[in-house]
């Protein structure tokens, strides 16, 4: 992408209003822009990054054995009349008329649309275990949304519903999941810590959030250190893996405020253990067995002829949140510092003297073949040099390649590493060798 053609509306001046550093650097990078009270516009570049992170849950989702559908935004009042959380769900609901005066609403989560379709397909043990997910905005109108879209009203979710015959099986699922989980984020250059938490409304009684430690998290949490030591494995088979992974990364302490007691950490922690920080929630699942599947009728016939309850639990991801909590977790006092993996663009191309004619040849011959092997973003304004390095590191691409007027007599460039600023020199063919080289068959 020429940077000349494409909308990146970067602000020079800080951001009055955003309090913490990803809402700050999301606004001045261009990424977002507040259409009304918590509800954002995600404009080119924010919108690459969302789509990043979008695709790793979902292939991560995918590995796991999860399949992938899409229910809609809008769901109708009969369905949570159904499962008791019309009235429970209080003013967070946005509740609509439709022009028969029918009740509707903007869905904040789905247990209820997915159970009546599982009331409906599954009735046969043959047909089970399944989980279900899908990646769909939501809405919640929250008291007071802050801290861009970390805490907003309309905000993009990855929400997966497990359905299983026995409790047995369903606490399988919900292993896949956490493993699933904890390998999701690690793709995104994220440590989340796994945190026995309070069901809340979507209710049952097990449920863990996943947590990104960051001093800016609104929670207060209370973790054993060795938690931070705990590894997945390399490359994950989910059905063998995922046995036990509850297990051994519950064994340690940590939670969040909500169930924390003061005792227990202190009998069950050494001092020198005893980590008290704040952080992120940007995942949470849920096993309630049958708290849904019994007011919907959803009942499942076993080998046996035995008609039960479908067994059930949910688990979500906020895809928007995660935006945010990749930027709390990397970045510096000149910008967000990308984890390659959720790039907005692999690699930066920087024409520091555009009116050099054959600076400009040679910078667009290489974007013409880099594009081959990679998404670049070709910085060919005629902005200066320093409004170019420093936007440039603002954004944040994980790598930048610098040409000026010396590359032209020199036949070199400048690769800069954005994270640890050490650049190298390098002959420009060397460069494209390496490219060619480097090109996937
Ligand atoms: N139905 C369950 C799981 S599918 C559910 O709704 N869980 S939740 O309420 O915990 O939300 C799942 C994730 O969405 C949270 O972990 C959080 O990362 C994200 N999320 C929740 N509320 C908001 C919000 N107001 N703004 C941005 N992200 C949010």
């Amino acid at each position: 992408m020429k940077l000349s053609k494409y909308f990146l509306p970067t602000l020079k001046e800080l951001p009055k209003d955003a309090e913490v550093m990803s809402h700050r650097l999301m606004l001045r990078a261009g990424m977002i822009r507040q259409a009304s009270s918590g509800i954002y516009i995600w404009l080119p570049l924010g919108h690459a990054v969302l789509k990043k992170i979008e695709h790793i849950i979902r292939e991560e989702q995918t590995n796991a054995g999860a399949i992938e559908l899409l229910m809609p935004t809008i769901q109708s009042a009969d369905i949570w009349k159904k499962s008791g959380r019309y009235d429970d769900y209080g003013a967070e609901m946005l509740r609509m008329k439709d022009r028969h005066n029918r009740d509707i609403l903007y869905g904040p989560t789905n247990e209820e649309q997915i159970t009546d379709i599982s009331s409906h397909y599954f009735k046969s043990y043959k047909t089970l275990p399944k989980i279900l997910f899908h990646i769909q905005w939501k809405f919640r109108d929250e008291v007071r949304p802050r801290f861009g879209v970390m805490r907003c009203k309309e905000f993009l979710m990855k929400d997966s519903y497990s359905f299983d015959v026995t409790e047995e099986d369903g606490k399988e699922s919900y292993n896949k999941m956490f493993l699933s989980y904890l390998k999701t984020f690690q793709r995104m250059g994220l440590k989340a810590v796994p945190m026995q938490a309070e069901s809340g409304p979507i209710g049952g009684n097990l449920s863990h959030e996943f947590i990104i430690l960051a001093n800016t998290g609104e929670s207060k949490v209370y973790v054993d250190k060795r938690m931070l030591e705990l590894n997945i494995p390399e490359s994950i088979d989910y059905e063998k893996d995922s046995k036990g992974t509850v297990e051994s990364w519950t064994k340690y302490y940590a939670v969040t405020e909500d169930m924390y007691d003061e005792k227990s950490f202190e009998k069950n922690v050494d001092e020198e253990n005893r980590l008290v920080m704040r952080g992120i929630e940007v995942g949470h699942v849920f096993y309630f067995g049958d708290k849904y599947t019994k007011p919907f009728n959803a009942n499942v016939q076993d080998k046996d002829g035995t008609i039960s309850p479908i067994q059930s639990g949910s688990y979500g991801i906020g895809v928007s949140r995660l935006v945010a909590a990749v930027i709390e977790a990397s970045h510096d006092e000149k910008g967000i510092i990308w984890p390659e993996s959720v790039s907005p663009f692999d690699t930066a191309l920087i024409n520091l003297n555009p009116k050099n004619d054959e600076l400009v040849n040679i910078c667009d011959n290489l974007y013409n073949k880099m594009l081959s092997s990679q998404t670049v973003l070709y910085d060919d304004t005629s902005n200066s040099v320093g409004e170019k390095l420093t936007r440039m590191d603002l954004i944040g691409i994980p790598k930048q390649i610098i040409l000026g007027n010396k590359s032209v007599e020199n036949k070199t460039l400048e690769i800069k590493d954005r994270r640890s600023g050490e650049t190298v020199i390098e002959n420009i063919d060397k460069f494209l060798e390496h490219l060619n080289n480097d090109k996937p068959s």
